[in-house]
């Protein structure tokens, strides 16, 4: 995760070098009203389906396919949202494929990235996101007051991602959703009773989301049963060859 950091500081400094804020703003998604997740896990099936090309733990997952045909079918069969990781380095994402996805589906989009600089917030608005990930392990109390603060002045939603008890501190009651990350990002290691056990420390009515390690219908109807409002799910969908038919087997 360190070493995540370092290199996202690099690419920032880079990216700012060649788009100012000012530039980003430009963008026609400034002044566009976004789509709520919070919302769409209520009316839609809860599952918040990943595009995943890559990840550290797992290597290449699926650099087949397009980001649009993928997407497609996962709202066709119920999504309540879309996951696109944007980190190059380590996911192999990028900033096109969000555009793609938005031109592409009308279920809010999650900027799935590390996000330790305003001006990340600025560039996920400007390519079409619609919900921001804030992950736990790498803010402090105040980054993440923040950070949701400039979220919402831009029309953003915010998942909190937390995987520790020492974790919930990061919490406020801004914050539209919290994620539950049932893998632990130092040693790659996944436990769904960990997860269960997290969620019932947090405040009563706040909307959790189940994220990563769900393999099967017997963990998702587990964790559904334990109460979690959502799901977020990427390698089990993106590991075949078609991933929006494995989704839509998944929920029918
Ligand atoms: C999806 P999985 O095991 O279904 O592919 O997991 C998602 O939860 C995972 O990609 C993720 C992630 C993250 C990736 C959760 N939190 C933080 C990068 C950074």
């Amino acid at each position: 995760l360190d070493k995540i950091i370092v290199r996202k500081k690099e690419e920032i400094a880079f990216s700012k070098s060649k788009i100012s804020v000012d530039e980003l703003k430009n963008s026609e998604f400034f002044g566009k009203e976004t789509f709520s997740l919070k919302e769409s896990v209520k009316s839609r099936n809860g599952i918040i389906a990943e595009f995943k090309r890559q990840s550290p733990s797992k290597g290449i997952i699926n650099d087949k396919v397009s980001p649009s045909e993928v997407v497609t079918k996962y709202e066709e069969f119920g999504a309540s949202g879309i996951s696109i990781l944007t980190d190059k380095d380590f996911f192999g994402g990028n900033f096109e494929d969000i555009l793609n996805v938005r031109n592409s589906v009308n279920i809010p989009i999650l900027r799935k990235d590390f996000m330790v600089d305003e001006y990340q917030f600025y560039e996920a608005k400007s390519f079409g996101a619609d919900v921001i990930l804030l992950i736990a392990a790498c803010l402090s109390t105040s980054q993440v007051q923040e950070f949701t603060d400039l979220a919402h002045e831009l029309n953003l939603e915010v998942l909190l991602e937390i995987h520790t008890e020492e974790e919930l501190k990061h919490f406020n009651s801004e914050i539209d959703l919290v994620g539950i990350n049932n893998r632990n990002l130092k040693d790659f290691k996944v436990d769904l009773q960990h997860s269960v056990n997290l969620k019932n420390l947090l405040p009563k009515g706040t909307l959790s989301v189940a994220e990563s390690g769900i393999y099967n219908v017997e963990d998702f109807k587990f964790l559904k049963e334990k109460g979690f409002d959502a799901f977020l799910m990427g390698e089990y969908f993106m590991k075949n060859e078609n991933p929006g038919n494995k989704f839509k087997e998944f929920v029918s």
